[in-house]
This record gives C-alpha cells, structure tokens and sequence, in this order.
C-alpha cells in the first residue's frame, strides 16, 4: 500500500513492492524486499556505496514508472535505455518509457548513498542517510496523455467553499492530440466539465485551472477531519471517432483519471497569531525523523500510525518533518487522523562553507518544487519549512533563504513558511518567513548561561521584537535533552533517562506558558541513528533525545511530556 486512497478510479497502478535482484559493487546478487533500505541486509549493515536493483516488468507502448524515493540517487533503465536520473531520498520522480515492443522488458534502478562533492544535502550527518529503493514504486499503463499533477486549493467565499483546481496534463506520444477535462466529487451534483476541448502538441503539457463551487463541502478540522476524493479526466472530446490503430473493443473515451484528496480549512497569519479556521492555534508537536532499527528509513505503514497514535495518546496535535519530506503515506496518515504538519525542505545545519557547495542551491530548490508539487493537497500540512539551522546569520547565507523563501511562495501561496534558526541574537533572516522560528535547548545546550528556560526563552523574545521578526507568530522548532533508554541514576547526571525528563519539565511549561509563543515541536520522538562522525557527541551512535527509544519504548519523559500536553492544551 504504497497510499491511504486510490490515485485512479479506472485503471490502478501495479505496484511494484516485493522481491528485486540486488547487487551491490564487486558483490554477489541477492534478492531482497523493496521497498526497503540496504543497511537492514545482513553485511550491508554501514554499506555506503553503489547498487543495482533490477526486476522483469510487464510493459505497454508507454509505461511510466513513479518512484516515491531512492536513497539518494537513483539512474533508472529499461532494458539498456536511462529514462531518469534523480537526486534525493525524500521526494518522488517518475521515469517513462514510450514507443515499446509489449511485453516484458528489465527494470534497472542504480543507487548510491555515497557521500561525495555531487552530494550537497545528503551528508555526515546527525541522521543517517540510507541506501535503496526506500519508498514504494509502481508502474502503470500511459494512454498518450496522463495527469501530470493536480492541485486542489479550498477557498472560503462567502461563508462557503469553492475549489481551485490546477491540473498539469501532459501529451507523451508522439501525435497531437484532443482532449478536455471533467472533474467529480461528493460535493458537486454532477459530473461537471472543466476544460473546452483542445488540443495539446506532442510531447508537450498544458497547466488547466478552473474553480468550481463546493457548497455542500464540510469544514477540516483536528477534530473533524473529513476528506473529500477529487477525480480528474482527460476525456476524447470525439469519443465515436476510434482512431483507426485503435482496438474498439478496448478503446476508452478517457486518457486517464487522478484523485486526489482535499480538506476544505484556513491557515493564516495574523499579527503574531496563527489563525486555523479563523482561531488562534496552539501547536504541541514533536519532530520525527524515519528511523526504525528494523528497517532503516523504510518505515512500514504499520510503524507510521503507531507513531502518530503514539502521537495522539501524548496530547500532540502536530509533526516537523524534521528534516525532509516525509513519505505521502504518512501525511495521508496525517490527514486522516487530524495531525497538523510543519513539513520542511531537505537541509539541515549547512555553515556557509557547506552552502557554498556548487549543488547546493540547485538540489534544495529542486526539493523544493518536488515537495509542493507532490504534497500539496494535504490539508495537515499548515506551514512549509526549509533550511534547518543553515548560515542564517550571514549575507551569502541570507541569499540563500531569500531565494528559496521567493520560489516557495510561488509555488504555494496558501500556506505560510517559517524557518528553525539556531542563530540566536544573530539571526538576519527573520524578516523573510511569516512566522519566525527558533531551535533552544535551555538545561542542555544553553545559550544564556544557567538562566532558566523562562528567561532564556524571553530575551529571545525580547531580541526579536528589535528585528524584522517584530509582530510575527514565534514558534520553538527544537527543544529537549538526551537520554539513554534505561540508564537511570538519582544524582540527575546527563544522558540519565531522569535529566532528559526533568529538562522536558522545565522547558515545556516555559514554552507554553508564554503567551507571546504560538507553539512547540519537541525535539524528538524517537531515537535515531547517526553517521559515524557524529558518534563521539551522540553515545550509542544515536540521537538519544526521542522520548521513545528507536523501538518506541517510553522513556520517563513520555510521561512527563504527555501529562503537560494535556494539561497545557488550549
Ligand atoms: C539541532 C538540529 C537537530 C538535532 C538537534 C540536536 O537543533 O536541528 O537536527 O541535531 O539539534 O539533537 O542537537
């Protein structure tokens, strides 16, 4: 189950999860399970290096292949031809074939996970960046034109909700071709059309964009979430003409369909609130990085809605995607439980030495057109991120977040952006987001001396009102403190599971009790793993500051955070 809904209403895409060939370098092949990452293969354990994952697919004329994410980069070949080339573990990429003999052909995914000069975002980490095909793949039949992306934006006119539909069509033969477009959903009475007919030239594609009202549509909400399917379909405008190639018995008036799904809410800024539905929002999150020691990043659905029923049962209402794109699975998860997400581009803790890599700018954008493109429709998602805790407090650093804050909002402006700083009093960024951001660890990594966290947390505040961040919602990104599942000792020594609660008990209240806060993203749920050179500050090789361990085993401080969740929800 590679989403929470089906994609198509006619045709389904074949999945192509189960067993692949895989080899790496100078390696004998064996087969293994995809999705998956290569690190959970017995001698593959800190395998950094290339691969190939190979498989037989069964093909028509035009087949297209969409992988939902390789780590992290992936050349794709059918039979010997290279149909795409892709950078980036946590964003999807298609790969299409056309004019093909049917039948069955070789499908040849090459990855790497190498850490090199080509790579600016997948680095020595405090994560671990995996190798493979680690997010479900399929493949399905391409009928000359396909729904290329379809995004649904609700808006709210006249105390009732209409939808902006924007489709991307594309024409993959080699002939022009006719078509319009026709769109269904509960909330419309009738299957209503929303193009004229026209034609698209070969190898081309076309943007169509047309509001319909949804009147009938019920409000999203936390508490109330309810979703609506959305079809699109390219029709033949000339149904009884069968093109003279065509099989009548086969033959379809319809290229090709997409749903998607949408939630009819608001989320806006206003003076320093936010604002969900038109009312102030607290959030109580967590940061989740995908990390399983069973299985790497290749987070099974089952493990995904333990999480956020963890998450549930803690009194939060929100995830950071700290920090990448998480797999759309999850956020249909989100979705559908109420659980609103920060979900932010791929980069975290760049200096500028590292930002001045020549990639750098290229692949964070290209995350981010991924990211929007391929997650826009969820209604949990309420503010976009990017650039964790990268050179925030330097003019080259500068250009780079104003670049990229500048194609984001192109890209979407129905949601707010924000960034998590770590500059501290240095910050010259604060004017580019709608809501300002900061990662503070007061009683563990303290950037006020011994003050507590109430003081250090307020001249934050106080400093920042002295900046273009004057007047706009703050949120506290990070917050936490580590300790080691089961190392326990009453002298509340550092890395005890007994100091990481008692910080939380400290920090938490201080975040929100204070009314100039909107809200928190504790740092983090689980534990996670990290590369090698991180391991003399991060015993066990881990990132010990999830309040459950990697195998969501409560530590103290999940008892600590969830009695203040609740007690502190407003
Ligand atoms: C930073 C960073 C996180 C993590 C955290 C920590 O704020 O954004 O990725 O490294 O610190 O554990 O120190």
């Amino acid at each position: 189950m590679f989403r929470s809904f089906p994609i198509h209403t006619l045709n389904q895409p074949t999945e192509l999860s189960g067993m692949w060939t895989f080899q790496a370098e100078g390696r004998e092949p064996i087969q293994v399970y995809v999705p998956s990452a290569w690190e959970t293969y017995p001698g593959y354990e800190s395998y950094r290096g290339k691969a190939v994952y190979s498989r037989d697919v069964l093909c028509t004329e035009e087949t297209r292949f969409v992988f939902e994410g390789v780590s992290h980069t992936a050349d794709v070949y059918l039979d010997d031809q290279l149909l795409a080339h892709h950078y980036n573990a946590f964003t999807a990429f298609e790969a299409i074939a056309t004019g093909l003999e049917p039948g069955i052909h070789r499908l040849s995914v090459h990855v790497s996970n190498e850490f090199n000069e080509e790579s600016a975002l997948h680095t020595e980490n405090d994560y671990y960046s995996f190798g493979g095909i680690t997010r479900p793949c399929f493949m399905e039949e391409l009928d000359s034109l396909y729904v290329q992306s379809l995004h649904l934006t609700p808006v709210r006119e006249d105390d009732a909700w209409a939808l902006d539909i924007e489709a991307v069509i594309r024409n993959v033969s080699e002939e022009p071709q006719t078509f319009y477009l026709e769109a269904e959903a509960d909330f419309l009475e009738e299957t209503t059309r929303i193009s004229e007919p026209q034609e698209l030239a070969a190898g081309t594609s076309v943007t169509i964009c047309r509001k319909v009202a949804a009147a009938g549509a019920e409000t999203y909400s936390p508490d109330h979430p309810k979703l609506y399917e959305v079809a699109v379909y390219i029709c033949d405008p000339n149904p009884d003409e069968i093109p003279e190639d065509a099989d009548a018995e086969s033959y379809s008036s319809i290229y090709d369909d997409r749903v998607e799904r949408v939630g009819c809410r608001t989320i806006e800024v206003k003076g320093s609130k936010i604002l969900y539905n038109g009312k102030e929002l607290q959030i109580r999150g967590f940061n989740r990085h995908e990390y399983h020691p069973a299985f790497g990043c290749a987070i099974p659905p089952q493990i995904m809605d333990t999480d956020l029923n963890l998450f549930l049962d803690l009194g939060a209402n929100a995830v950071r995607t700290s920090h990448y794109p998480q797999d759309p699975l999850f956020l249909d998860l989100c979705d559908e439980k109420g659980i609103m997400v920060w979900e932010e581009n791929h980069a975290r803790g760049f200096r500028e030495d590292k930002m001045r890599n020549p990639h750098f700018e290229d692949q964070c954008e290209d995350v981010i057109r991924e990211m929007v493109r391929d997650d826009y429709n969820h209604p949990s998602i309420i503010i976009w991120g990017l650039l964790n805790e990268c050179a925030s407090e330097t003019e080259y650093g500068r250009g780079c977040y104003e670049k990229q804050f500048a194609l984001l909002k192109s890209l979407d402006h129905s949601r707010p952006t924000s960034f998590a700083s770590c500059k501290h009093f240095n910050d010259i960024c604060l004017d580019l987001p709608d809501i300002v951001s900061y990662n503070i660890y007061p009683g563990w990594y303290d950037f006020q001396g011994s003050e507590t966290a109430e003081v250090q947390l307020q001249k934050l505040l106080d400093w920042v009102q002295t900046t273009p961040g004057a007047g706009k919602p703050f949120l506290i990104t990070e917050i936490g403190a580590g300790g080691v599942y089961g190392y326990r000792n009453p002298n509340m020594d550092k890395w005890t599971e007994d100091n990481q609660a008692e910080t939380l008990a400290k920090q938490i209240p201080a975040v929100l009790n204070n009314p100039a806060v909107s809200g928190i993203f504790v740092w983090q749920f689980c534990d996670v793993r990290v590369t090698r050179s991180w391991a003399m500050m991060r015993p066990r090789q881990m990132n010990n500051k999830g309040i459950v361990d990697e195998y969501r085993r409560p530590k103290l401080a999940y008892y600590t955070v969830k009695k203040l969740y609740h007690e502190l929800a407003k």
